[in-house]
């Protein structure tokens, strides 16, 4: 079962610009910074009040084909996926797949900070990009 919202994914044309925003006028605090280039991403976690809490993923392209420069092409700039923490992801990708719906990776991938993720297929779920995550370390 889905213990919490991880983290809602926000697609950004300029990432030191959307970062200056949410820790320079939203209050946030910049948790961690890294480029995966399985995702083609370059991406900020930000955190708000206590620690522990539901974050907000910044999201910008480092390559015109990845999956953020085709979204923000299409829809621009702005809520691209909302993601639920899983305690195993094999164990929720089983669930799924069960219920019909469509994962876009076979097996898990590499997401944040070593976390192992999947997707659901945005047009199974109502519209929303649904990302599953099993972080590195039980929190
Ligand atoms: N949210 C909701 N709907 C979306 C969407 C999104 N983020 N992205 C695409 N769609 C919709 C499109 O609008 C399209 O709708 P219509 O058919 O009605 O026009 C439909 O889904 C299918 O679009 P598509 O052209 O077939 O597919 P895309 O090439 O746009 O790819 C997706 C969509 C979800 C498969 C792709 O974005 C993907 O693989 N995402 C997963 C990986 C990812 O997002 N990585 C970046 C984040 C990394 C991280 O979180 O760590």
């Amino acid at each position: 079962a889905v213990t919490m919202v991880d983290h809602v994914g926000i697609a950004v044309p300029n990432l030191d610009a959307a970062i200056d925003f949410h820790v320079g006028t939203l209050g946030g605090v910049l948790v961690h910074r890294e480029i995966n280039e399985e995702q083609g991403v370059e991406e900020a976690m930000i955190s708000f009040g206590a620690s522990g809490g539901t974050q907000i993923q910044l999201l910008a392209a480092l390559t015109p084909e990845s999956a953020i420069a085709k979204f923000i092409s299409r829809s621009g700039p702005g809520l691209q996926q909302l993601a639920l923490r899983v305690p195993n992801i094999d164990d929720a990708m089983a669930t799924i797949r069960a219920s019909g719906l469509r994962l876009l990776y076979e097996q898990a991938r590499r997401g944040t900070a070593n976390s192992r993720i999947n997707f659901v297929h945005p047009k199974d779920t109502g519209g929303v990009l649904l990302e599953l995550v099993e972080p590195a370390s039980t929190l």
